[in-house]
């Protein structure tokens, strides 16, 4: 039997260098727990960075998935299939849009929003032809493509990849007079994250949002949700952005959309948006494939019949009061929304996340000085107590 080392040599032999994992090799999960090559357990509170919502290898989609693998995994969109329809109904029908653009990774459905947004402008806005802006925020996170690094306001994300994609404004986050004193004539769109996740999982102040929804709507700005981290119940609703009772006119989702057994992600809008596609316009080899259909479909059944935004406001609540009782000098603060939850530090987080590791926890730090707890929505009470004194002594022990 190979040792984590073994294999982390071998990975580091072959791969690019393009991630600092923690020194572990996991070869099984179910549910919220994994295990490493070497036997040893762990609670995972990462999930993938949110794609795990309903837990590792979730049997219901696995089921799915398998059955549909062995009858037709991809037609391409040359020809139709028997689950495509079938999804996206089931995707618009659960969060109340008429039109769903099927894609693969999050970043391809962040691109496929900017393509749709920019064609609306130019075609309903009347925007000049080639001046389309989109306003973006400070430490945004919306993918790795050229064009989404190049508003990144995050240095290393776009150091040596340029030139970049115009027609994108930066604006602070959480500040409305920014937004309203950056739109222009030709901007179409405000692409933004209910919660900063890399950013740190910052949190915007009450109302924020739904003054910029005002905003958008008195200027004709589409209001471009991203969602594919905080989505499908991470936060405590379905979408983060219905704490303020907001309907953006694009919803982008992925992630948990396939609840970590494919690259699924969609666009979300009506009809009034989505009619400016014409065949030939936009499209993918992967997107809209059965198989992914079918895991997708099982994936958005399993956040309905186990309640899960419903559990993640449950349980995140207590459970980030739980993590704001914990008395350490290095902790600054305790943010987040149902189970995204940063707990800010007053040093580098990575070390805490090594120690955590040690206690049988996998947690990831974001923004260097916060460690981020966002476990599989399908965790219980029980689970959740096993990892509190271990977060807490690890927390406390500020020796380090
Ligand atoms: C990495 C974190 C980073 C996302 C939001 C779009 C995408 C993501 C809000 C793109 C992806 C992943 C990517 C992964 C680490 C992780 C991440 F925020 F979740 F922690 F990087 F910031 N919008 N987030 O969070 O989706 O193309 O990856 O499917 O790139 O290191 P993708």
């Amino acid at each position: 039997m190979k040792t984590n080392k073994a294999y982390i040599a071998m990975t580091e032999k072959y791969s690019a260098r393009n991630y600092h994992p923690l020194p572990v090799v996991l070869v099984r999960g179910k549910g919220v727990w994994v295990w490493d090559v070497e036997g040893r357990k762990y609670l995972d509170m990462l999930s993938a960075y949110s794609a795990l919502n309903q837990g590792h290898c979730h049997p219901y989609i696995a089921k799915a998935a398998i059955k549909q693998a062995k009858r037709l995994t991809l037609t391409s969109r040359a020809f139709h299939n028997d689950q495509m329809g079938l999804f996206l109904q089931k995707l618009c029908t659960m969060t109340g849009y008429t039109k769903a653009l099927p894609m693969n990774s999050g970043a391809e459905a962040v691109e496929t929003a900017i393509k749709v947004a920019r064609k609306w402008g130019y075609l309903k806005k009347k925007i000049a032809r080639n001046r389309a802006e989109i306003i973006v925020c400070k430490n945004n996170f919306h993918g790795r493509t050229t064009t989404i690094v190049g508003f990144s306001s995050e240095a290393q994300y776009r150091e040596g990849f340029g030139s970049f994609t115009p027609g994108f404004t930066i604006i602070p986050y959480n500040s409305i007079q920014a937004l309203e004193r950056a739109i222009t004539k030709n901007t179409v769109g405000f692409l933004f994250e209910p919660i900063q996740g890399e950013g740190g999982v910052v949190v915007p102040d009450n109302g924020y949002l739904s003054a910029c929804a005002k905003i958008c709507k008195r200027k004709n700005v589409l209001m471009i949700d991203d969602e594919i981290q905080t989505g499908l119940g991470r936060t405590g609703k379905l979408f983060a952005c219905q704490y303020e009772k907001i309907r953006p006119d694009i919803v982008i989702v992925g992630k948990a959309l396939s609840g970590g057994f494919y690259p699924v992600s969609a666009i979300l809008c009506d009809n009034r948006i989505m009619d400016i596609l014409h065949p030939g316009d936009h499209g993918s080899t992967f997107g809209g494939n059965p198989l992914a259909s079918v895991i997708g479909a099982a994936a958005l059944e399993v956040i309905k019949r186990e309640k899960l935004p419903q559990r993640a406001l449950r349980l995140g609540t207590w459970f980030m009061e739980e993590l704001k009782k914990i008395k350490s000098p290095i902790i600054k603060e305790v943010r987040g929304r149902g189970l995204l939850i940063g707990v800010v530090l007053k040093k580098k987080a990575r070390p805490y996340c090594e120690q955590l590791m040690k206690k049988g926890i996998l947690a990831k730090e974001t923004h260097e000085m916060v460690v981020r707890f966002a476990p599989p929505l399908v965790i219980t009470k029980k689970e959740l107590q096993w990892a509190l004194p271990r977060i807490a002594k690890v927390l406390k022990d500020a020796r380090r």
